[in-house]
């Protein structure tokens, strides 16, 4: 079909994960772009180039190239860019690889967003709908790009996480079911301000045919009512049809209504927070027409993603707890509200802009200790503000074997960053094996 293809006048800007998905789709499109990407050796540049070897790829050059319509920007490149910047003043479209999906698929999809949690709900409802026996794909933000579930074969739904990166450059989204878990200030250093990150994730409704919507944010109720269906979760006793937690002879349940579910000590996933999680992804699969029973029976045994309140050890009496996915501070808020012991909180790392003073409070009356680490250590030990012992570490085996010898009895060793791993890790997966690893060192 090589006589077919059509030059468009578009830019892809950015050669990693996403990039290359577009470039993917794009080949499987017959469509020819040009390709940017900041760095000088972009991660993606070889296998660019295998996938589409007569591109034109600029590297480094931060200027607008001539005769571009349109721009598919990849996520983690903001609009401050200088490359940006200038195409957006001169109105040039920039818009997300979701955009391209959301034209182009066929089956229907339900598109899972919040500040947290995103990665469990995803999973979960991924899980929960195989269980009703649906064909489904999941991706996005969390796993495969989106764009290239496009090349597998049609499921009968997708289920893609996205981030507010992602939803900010996204105009059309008619998802069947739209699920916006909770909004606190996050990624600060790429929007312009609080109230885009917000805007960015209310956005989810804007097309959408159902709506999840968590009760407790008048802001998502008000955007919900877009969408002709709408159920709400939250950790209060419930309407009819709505869901919700009920107290019943000193046992906590997950409810629909009056209807009591599942007592919420027989979830596999731990914390507070995840009661919450669990409730949206039932919210949202009743309105997929999912069996009860099938969504129930996922989360007595689903235990969780690794690196999310995932418990590592118990050594000494002291129990050891990898929640490194806690990027931001509402997530470590949730971690240490999830935790009924006295604390030794490791934290640190790249803060984003975020504020640590409810980090302070949420760990007020059960800080043994905190060992701080990464960029943002010194901000965190400020906003503490504590009597209790500060220490800070340059490697995660120091902090771990400060944190052992900070901890009494019966106390829990939390790694809870409340920041992004960039500054010392490639990721948060890495910190969190960092962290699994020192603590098998204690064994030793
Ligand atoms: N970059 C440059 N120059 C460029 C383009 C990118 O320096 O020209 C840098 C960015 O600043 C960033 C890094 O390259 O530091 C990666 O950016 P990217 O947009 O190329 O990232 P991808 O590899 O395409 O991965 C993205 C998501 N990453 C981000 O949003 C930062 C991945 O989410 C996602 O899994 C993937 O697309 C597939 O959809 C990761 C993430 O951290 C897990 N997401 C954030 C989060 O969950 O908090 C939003
Ligand atoms: P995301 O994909 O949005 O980052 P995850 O499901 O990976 O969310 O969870 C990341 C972290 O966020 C968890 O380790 C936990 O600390 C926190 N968290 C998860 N769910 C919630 C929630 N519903 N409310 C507040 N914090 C949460």
């Amino acid at each position: 079909m090589s006589g077919s293809r059509t030059t468009a006048g578009d830019l892809v800007v950015g050669l990693g994960a996403t990039g290359l998905s577009i470039a993917r789709y794009f080949q499987r499109n017959d469509i020819v772009a040009t390709y940017f990407d900041s760095r000088d050796e972009p991660p993606g540049l070889d296998e660019l180039e295998e996938i589409c070897p007569d591109a034109t790829i600029l590297l480094g050059d931060n200027k607008l190239p001539k005769n571009i319509k349109r721009i598919i920007a990849s996520p983690g490149i903001s609009d401050s860019h200088p490359l940006l910047e200038t195409a957006l003043k001169k109105k040039i479209d920039v818009v997300s690889d979701i955009e391209l999906f959301a034209h182009d698929a066929s089956a229907p999809f339900v598109v899972v967003t919040g500040s947290n949690g995103k990665s469990t709900v995803t999973t979960l409802l991924y899980q929960m709908c195989r269980a009703d026996g649906r064909q489904v794909l999941a991706g996005g933000n969390l796993g495969e790009p989106a764009l290239d579930l496009l090349s597998q074969e049609e499921p009968d739904l997708y289920v893609l996480e996205l981030s507010s990166f992602q939803l900010h450059r996204t105009r059309n989204l008619p998802a069947r079911v739209a699920v916006l878990l909770n909004v606190s200030p996050d990624h600060l250093d790429w929007h312009a301000d609080e109230d885009e990150y917000r805007n960015a994730k209310y956005r989810v409704y804007r097309d959408a045919e159902a709506a999840v919507v968590n009760r407790a944010d008048d802001a998502a109720v008000m955007h919900s009512k877009k969408c002709d269906r709408v159920i709400s979760f939250g950790a209060d006793v419930p309407e009819k049809g709505q869901y919700g937690l009920c107290v019943n002879e000193d046992k906590t349940y997950l409810a629909c209504g009056e209807t009591l579910l599942l007592a919420s000590r027989d979830l596999a996933m731990y914390g507070v927070h995840n009661h919450l999680n669990a409730l949206a992804a039932l919210a949202a699969g009743d309105l997929l027409g999912l069996e009860m029973a099938a969504m129930l029976q996922v989360l007595v045994e689903f235990p969780g993603l690794p690196h999310r309140m995932q418990f590592v050890a118990r050594i000494g009496a002291v129990d050891y707890i990898n929640d490194s996915k806690a990027t931001n501070v509402a997530a470590a808020v949730a971690s240490v509200q999830s935790v009924d012991t006295m604390l030794v909180l490791v934290a640190g790392g790249d803060g984003k802009g975020g504020d640590f003073r409810d980090l302070a409070v949420a760990v007020e009356d059960k800080l043994r200790g905190a060992v701080l680490i990464g960029k943002d250590a010194e901000k965190i030990a400020h906003a503490l503000d504590t009597v209790m012992p500060i220490h800070f570490a340059d490697t995660m085996g120091a902090a771990v074997s400060m944190a052992a010898n900070c901890a009494e009895s019966e106390d829990t060793v939390l790694l809870a960053p409340a920041c992004a791993s960039l500054d010392q890790y490639t990721n948060y997966m890495e910190r969190g094996d960092a962290f699994c690893d020192a603590v098998e060192g204690l064994k030793r």
